[in-house]
């Protein structure tokens, strides 16, 4: 038996947010329901040989039938916040026009279900389903797309700005750009580098476009947010060729986002590593002014940490616009998870502590952070996932000492709060502190989820 005394060792501040976190293609299923049409990702999971096993998120965790069920999964871990996203073409099917009614009306049960079990919604416009009619019209490397998803943005922000309390634009804009169009390991499957970074300039444009939309609309005491994966990146060494590698990974991977949204500027550096691919000439007057909206709070997804050192990696078909020739990537040492990514809680505090320094004043929040682990399940029907304890543990241990050193983190977001289609490794990877039998849609809570809810009741963690 468990003989840990009943003491907390890392207690977090009394109004620090506990929540999971889901996005809707991973979860929701009932692709073609209500007037819902295709997004990019239903196109891309019905290509053959895009995702394994040719799995698709037509019915995932069946999620749009099971609000309720759900909705009773996390009373019982005992939540305080639940962020979920929005799939734009259940709302908005073709990008334009009218909203469907339908589609609003899921949303909005799903946050009132949600308020009436005291649980903050944070909902997320964007975590990567594009309606498949504006990739075809160009998709993110065209302008026009970040004024359809500013128009998106007013459309929610009248039917539920009065009962979200927090706005996330966009989920990592980092992925969406660079593996959709860069190296196309997501949705669409383009590979071209100069598509990947206009992709990510007129994200920086739609987030600004739908932080101007959202404003008006708010409740009071509701925010505005964005989302980011930032790439905790070290150097190999302290050689000047490795940490000037580690700078251009920075620039293409983390500033090309937070200089446009936090100072209204492009970095110079990036500018001039990319000079090969583009002049920038797509960044139009005052788009930048439009970038930096001031926003409330600083959303953080993090797995793993980014080794890299001076060297050259595949020139083609890479998402690292600009850095291709320059750059080498290092396995980080370590165990690793069934994602294959390294465990590496210290990763997590260093970015923290970097963006106490950089973006002093601005909220953080850890809006992902989890582990992909194969479950036993024990033959007395409980599901194990020791691995999992361990790193979740770990890294909110983490995210503890950030705080005790300065950094303003005011909530964490545990991802997944269900296993779920896992983009391009389809079902074969669980990231869910509850296990789902996707033959039944059956749920059962994992021990990591019995361990949440016990930290979640004591305010932290206990050994
Ligand atoms: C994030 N990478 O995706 C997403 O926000 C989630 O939807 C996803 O399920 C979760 O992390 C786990 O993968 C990422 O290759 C996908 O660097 C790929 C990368 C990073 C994040």
């Amino acid at each position: 038996l468990d003989a840990r005394p009943d003491t907390t060792t890392h207690r977090f501040p009394a109004a620090f947010r506990w929540g999971t976190a889901t996005a809707a293609y991973q979860i929701e299923g009932a692709a073609a329901e209500d007037g819902r049409t295709p997004s990019i990702w239903d196109t891309f999971s019905r290509t053959p040989g895009k995702v394994r096993n040719g799995d698709t998120g037509d019915i995932a965790a069946d999620h749009y039938h099971r609000v309720s069920e759900d909705i009773a999964l996390m009373r019982r871990l005992g939540v305080t916040d639940y962020r979920f996203s929005i799939a734009w073409p259940r709302v908005q099917p073709t990008g334009r026009g009218p909203a469907v009614q339908k589609g609003l009306d899921f949303y909005r049960r799903l946050v009132d279900e949600l308020l009436e079990a005291g649980i903050r919604p944070v909902a997320t416009l964007y975590h990567w389903d594009l309606p498949q009619e504006l990739e075809d019209a160009g998709g993110w490397p065209q302008r026009e797309t970040a004024h359809r998803f500013g128009e998106y943005a007013s459309i929610m922000a009248g039917a539920l700005g009065d009962r979200v309390a927090t706005w996330t634009t966009l989920n990592e804009p980092w992925c969406a750009a660079f593996l959709g169009y860069g190296n196309g390991v997501h949705a669409p499957g383009r590979t071209s580098a100069l598509a990947s970074l206009r992709a990510a300039h007129h994200f920086n444009l739609a987030h600004g476009l739908a932080t101007g939309a959202l404003r008006g609309a708010l409740s009071p005491g509701s925010e505005v947010s964005l989302t980011l994966n930032l790439h905790a990146v070290r150097p190999h060494s302290d050689s000047a060729a490795d940490l000037d590698a580690a700078r251009r990974i920075d620039a293409v991977g983390n500033r090309v986002f937070l200089d446009p949204v936090f100072n209204g500027s492009l970095p110079e550096d990036l500018v001039r590593d990319t000079a090969a691919v583009t002049d920038w000439s797509f960044v139009l007057d005052g788009d930048l002014e439009t970038a930096s909206a001031p926003i409330d709070s600083l959303g953080i997804n993090y797995y793993s940490p980014t080794v890299v050192a001076a060297g050259s990696g595949p020139a083609e078909a890479s998402p690292w616009a600009g850095a291709e020739q320059h750059v080498r990537f290092l396995p980080a040492p370590g165990p690793r998870t069934a994602m294959d990514w390294p465990v590496d809680a210290n990763g997590l505090h260093e970015l923290l502590m970097r963006l106490r320094d950089d973006l002093p004043g601005v909220p953080l929040v850890i809006t992902e952070n989890g582990a992909a682990y194969d479950d036993y399940a024990d033959p007395s029907g409980e599901v194990k996932d020791p691995e999992r304890v361990a790193y979740l543990h770990a890294h909110l241990a983490a995210v503890h000492r950030a705080i005790e050193e300065g950094a303003d983190v005011r909530g964490y977001f545990l991802w997944s709060l269900l296993d779920n289609f896992e983009w391009a490794y389809g079902y074969s990877k669980r990231f869910g502190i509850v296990h789902v039998d996707f033959a039944t849609q059956r749920r059962t809570f994992k021990d990591s989820a019995r361990w949440y809810a016990e930290v979640i009741a004591r305010g932290g963690l206990a050994e």
